[in-house]
């Protein structure tokens, strides 16, 4: 595959995982209890409409990040009963 052909495909791919990121602002943020309120919109990973809720986050590490106030892109999965942060950005 050519250079440029594979600097395509590579960007394509994260524009489409940028897409599956849904918005939100946080509201809380608990780091004991490895959870984060968002207010969020909607979220196509898990067809889930916008609300207000709590999430399990999947790596503790990932409250470092962020703080209530910040807007944020996240994607969550649903694990049983439990829907999940795997991925959290603040937006500037
Ligand atoms: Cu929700």
């Amino acid at each position: 595959m050519k250079r440029s052909t594979m600097a395509l495909v590579l960007a394509l791919g994260a524009t489409a995982a940028l897409a599956q990121l849904a918005e939100g602002e946080i509201r809380k943020v608990d780091k004991n209890a490895k959870k984060i309120t968002i207010k969020h919109g909607p979220v196509p990973s898990i067809d889930m409409p916008p609300m207000t809720m709590v999430f399990q986050v999947k790596d503790p590490a990932l409250l470092d990040k962020v703080k209530a106030g910040d807007r944020v892109k996240f994607q969550a999965e649903k694990q049983g009963d439990t829907y999940v942060v795997t991925v959290i950005e603040a937006k500037r």
